[in-house]
């Protein structure tokens, strides 16, 4: 629920930790400030150390203090950081005393970031990049979410818009003037301007899937008939003992799953069922799971050795880049991408070196979107450019301005900013221009 209130949170984790810090933002915040500490408020923006005290004058605890003036703190409002102690019963305390002062209540889930949303400190784009930020694993999750919550969506659609509405300008001094088409002469620049955006989003919209795949991570099954020493693997990777191997096949029934960080890029190993034709409704129902997931997956490493090469149920997962490793080369060595032992490492590192080239490749270098919510306003956004351009010539002028104010609309939404009322002040100021 969205209200005036003023809210608080504990901002840290939960449990004990050297300090923990509890946010407020709202009116009230100064106010509970003053209260929290029985003495005068601290300058803005000045860690200050102070007695925190209950409504007796009780102590509990002692914390530094921050104050953020409304308009310059991270949610617009006014707000107060509180760094107390990072204790159990303090924390507990200290906010057990914040629900007793009127007009604070606990903050919901994500209020302090729909706030700032709200008051424009952040727009759509940055406050889903600020969730991936909060949620990356890996060294290229986190470079990726941290310029997205640096604006990097924010300006690409920045750029975008203006170069937009240069073009609706043009169209829409040619409804004013001429009450009919686009003028011969203008559409070929107006085509070239339009064709080139078209080319940009298009571009947006395929490093949007590759960056998707870096911000849910990668998947890599492993592949083969039972035996050939997939659990193993998952094992040595794992350091530990993630999936249970034996010498007896079809002891892997469920998928059993890796999260690894495979060099800054977040990649789950898939443990398969050994896929075979199996009369063991248990272990069929394992193996078509595994059929399924291993055929969705990223990357496929199909695992053979000599004493397990499997009735061909494996061979049927093959996709184009996927690869052919040959296991327990410390017994015999076969044909295959890679030759590997789990049993003294052999050529793994060689295996990981492919796999990170591999996926790497499918991370594009210079795109700024990754979630299926942007796709759908890049895609909105293209589909109009590309009536406009139809109708370039041959429909009237007032169409074609239609379908690029639909077009900007959607490049609004992207970055959960309409900007209809800044179009309509740029058109005018094109308007006296011309006139
Ligand atoms: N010598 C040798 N034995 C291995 C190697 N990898 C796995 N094994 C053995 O092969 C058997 C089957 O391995 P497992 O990982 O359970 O195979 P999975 O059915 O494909 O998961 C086990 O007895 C393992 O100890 C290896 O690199 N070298
Ligand atoms: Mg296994």
């Amino acid at each position: 629920m969205l209200d005036c209130a003023t809210i608080f949170a504990l901002a840290t984790p939960p449990g004990v930790g050297g300090i923990a810090v509890l946010r407020l933002s709202g009116s009230k915040a100064d106010d509970a400030l003053r209260a929290m500490t029985g003495a005068p408020l601290p300058a803005l923006r000045v860690a200050t150390v102070r007695r925190l005290v209950d409504e007796a004058g009780g102590i509990l605890d002692e914390a530094l203090v921050l104050r953020f003036a409304e308009g310059a703190s991270f949610t617009g409002e006014p707000m107060v950081e509180i760094h107390c102690h990072g204790g159990r019963a303090v924390v507990a305390a200290v906010h057990a005393r914040l629900s007793r002062i009127a007009g604070l209540r606990p903050a919901e889930a994500g209020e302090f970031t729909r706030r700032a949303l709200l008051n424009g400190r952040l727009d759509l784009a940055e406050v889903e990049a600020l969730g991936d930020l909060l949620s990356a694993e890996t060294e290229r999750q986190r470079q990726f979410a941290a310029s997205g919550v640096a604006g990097s969506v924010h300006r690409r659609a920045e750029a975008w818009r203006v170069a937009l509405l240069d073009i609706l300008a043009q169209v829409e001094i040619t409804i004013d003037w001429a009450d009919e088409d686009v003028p011969q002469e203008l559409s070929p620049a107006l085509d070239e301007a339009l064709g080139r955006m078209v080319g940009e989003l298009e571009a947006e919209l395929s490093a949007s899937v590759g960056l998707e795949r870096l911000r849910e991570g990668f998947e890599v099954a492993v592949v083969g008939a039972p035996n050939c020493g997939k659990s193993s693997f998952i094992n040595h990777l794992a350091g530990r003992e993630a999936a249970i191997t034996s010498p007896h096949p079809g002891t892997t029934r469920d998928v059993i799953e890796l999260r690894y960080d495979l060099r800054g890029l977040p990649v789950t190993f898939l443990d398969m069922a050994g896929l075979r034709a199996t009369d063991d409704d248990v272990e069929r129902i394992g193996v078509e799971k595994a059929m399924a997931r291993a055929g969705a997956a990223d990357l496929r490493l199909h695992f053979r050795t000599e004493d397990a090469m499997g009735d061909g149920a494996a061979a049927r997962l093959w996709q184009e880049g996927d690869l052919t490793v040959w296991t327990k080369s410390d017994l015999a060595t076969g044909p295959g991408d890679h030759c590997i032992s789990t049993l003294d490492g052999e050529g793994v590192a060689d295996l990981l070196t492919d796999v990170f080239e591999r996926l790497s490749a499918r991370v594009p270098a210079d795109g700024v979107t990754s979630h299926a919510r942007q796709r759908g306003s890049l895609t909105d956004c293209r589909d109009a450019l590309c009536r406009a351009r139809e109708g370039l010539s041959s429909a009237a002028a007032e169409i074609v301005a239609e379908d690029l104010r639909a077009a900007l609309l959607s490049l609004g939404q992207l970055v959960g900013r309409s900007g209809v009322e800044e179009m309509l002040d740029r058109v005018f100021v094109s308007f006296c221009v011309g006139k």
